[in-house]
């Protein structure tokens, strides 16, 4: 595969960038190899910069669920940049955005904007912090919910995949107050709830693990940290960043029936633009500046661009079908991905929630961080590789969720299954 170009960029980056990357995930540092660096995208596809093609299972982590460069996005945020591009005063668009979260996710009775998912899960716990005058958290290992100091602790992502198990730099007397619990175990959140239940402000979970790879809460797991936080008074946090408006409309807390006390958001409301938006009960909400005590604030938050971005991308996926459609899509290409892994013989299953998906090189089923850990690595880099050099691009690390939008068709799905049955038997 024709790389010069790219390998001529990184050199340079390397240079004057740590580690090349403005984001260490993308550094192909556990799948090996230099990153290509992206021309353009459009619909299903990237193109890097010396001309290759591919089909696209990362969709800028998130956001990109109804395609790259899709028409209505990118007229939405051309309209709305002609009357300016920031204020630093409230605009109508910042409202309407309001307006839409809090009535596709009716646990938001308020929400805040912001500008990264990290902010709106460091200002959901400092919430969470203010409003109970508790200072422990709880979070589950291999979860991943931004670079936000308490939460590189054991931490999925990025983290995970350069093998650090904590960042220097983060007091250990802040990472004390960070407690982490096994996803997916129910005695050992109730043992702990037993123990120190009274002391725990909050506690933040990924519904689905979509940052350890992607695994899918236990039947009633949800249901049970619900309960316990309810007997404690700890506050409840879902981190749907990345499940939030994917797996189905009114994200994990919908597709579960779980009523969290405050929810964070990024990605697909800001339809490719920086956002992040935490919001929950209005007890609670109201405590944030300026109405409350709880400070937060942000230059660029509800920023009009971003929320065009984002109200654009809302518009298309609250279409009739949309994340039904996804969620067969998902399901056709993981039955066809194990299926091609069966005629080569090889150890391979998959997890799915509509529109994202895990790949594991070991037998089924995975449940637990354990498992995830306990997948063929070294196996997954070399299939990553082989399904590059045959113009599909997974997530590049075996600790990442893949992700379907609406625009992974029915060539996309064909395309990436037979560059699958290739790469599978030269494993
Ligand atoms: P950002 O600060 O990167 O916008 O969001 C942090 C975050 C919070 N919560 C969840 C559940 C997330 O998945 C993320 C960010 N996701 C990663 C992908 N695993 C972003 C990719 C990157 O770090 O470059």
């Amino acid at each position: 595969m024709k790389n010069d170009r790219s390998h001529d960029l990184f050199t340079r980056a390397l240079e004057l960038i740590p580690g090349g990357v403005n984001s260490p995930v993308r550094a192909f540092k556990s799948v090996g190899g230099e990153p290509f660096f992206a021309a353009r995208a459009e619909g299903a596809y990237l193109f890097d910069v010396d001309g290759n093609r591919f089909v696209d299972y990362v969709g800028s982590w998130g956001p990109m669920i109804a395609g790259h460069a899709h028409p209505q996005v990118l007229d939405a945020v051309a309209r709305t940049m002609r009357d300016g591009l920031s204020f630093g005063v409230p605009s109508a668009l910042e409202v309407t955005m309001a307006e839409a979260i809090t009535q596709i996710m009716p646990s938001c009775e308020m929400v805040r904007m912001v500008n990264s998912g990290t902010e709106a899960t460091l200002s959901a716990i400092r919430v969470a912090r203010g409003a109970t005058g508790r200072t422990r958290i709880v979070k589950f290992e291999g979860c991943y919910h931004g670079h936000g100091d308490s939460f590189l602790v054991k931490a999925g992502s990025g983290v995970m995949t350069l093998g650090l198990p904590n960042s220097p730099g983060v007091p250990a007397a802040l990472a004390d107050l960070t407690l982490t619990l096994p996803y997916n175990d129910f005695d050992a959140a109730t043992k702990l709830f037993d123990e120190v239940g009274g002391e725990i402000a909050g506690l933040i979970i990924e519904p689905i693990v979509g940052n350890a790879n992607c695994i899918l809460p236990r039947d009633g797991y949800l249901q049970h940290l619900r309960e316990l936080c309810t007997r404690h008074g700890t506050v409840l946090i879902f981190d749907e960043v990345m499940t939030g408006f994917r797996v189905a409309l009114g994200g994990a807390q919908q597709l579960y029936g779980i009523t969290p006390d405050l929810s964070t958001f990024g990605k697909i409301i800001g339809g490719g633009m920086p956002v992040g938006a935490y919001g929950g009960r209005r007890d609670l909400m109201a405590q944030v500046a300026p109405s409350g005590p709880i400070y937060q604030a942000g230059t660029l938050s509800g920023n009009p661009v971003a929320m065009a971005a984002g109200l654009a991308t809302l518009d298309l996926i609250r279409a009739p079908g949309f994340h039904a459609a996804l969620e067969r899509g998902t399901h056709r290409l993981c039955d066809g991905l194990e299926a091609a892994a069966r005629e080569a013989g090889i150890a391979f299953t998959t997890t799915r929630a509509p529109g994202m998906f895990g790949l594991y090189f070991r037998e089924g089923p995975v449940k637990t961080f354990e498992d995830a850990k306990a997948s063929d690595t070294a196996r997954f880099n070399r299939f990553f590789h082989a399904m590059l050099e045959r113009g599909v691009y997974l997530a590049p690390s075996a600790f990442e969720a893949g992700f379907m939008s609406s625009a992974h068709g029915d060539a996309e799905i064909a395309l990436t299954l037979a560059a699958a049955r290739e790469a599978f038997t030269n494993l």
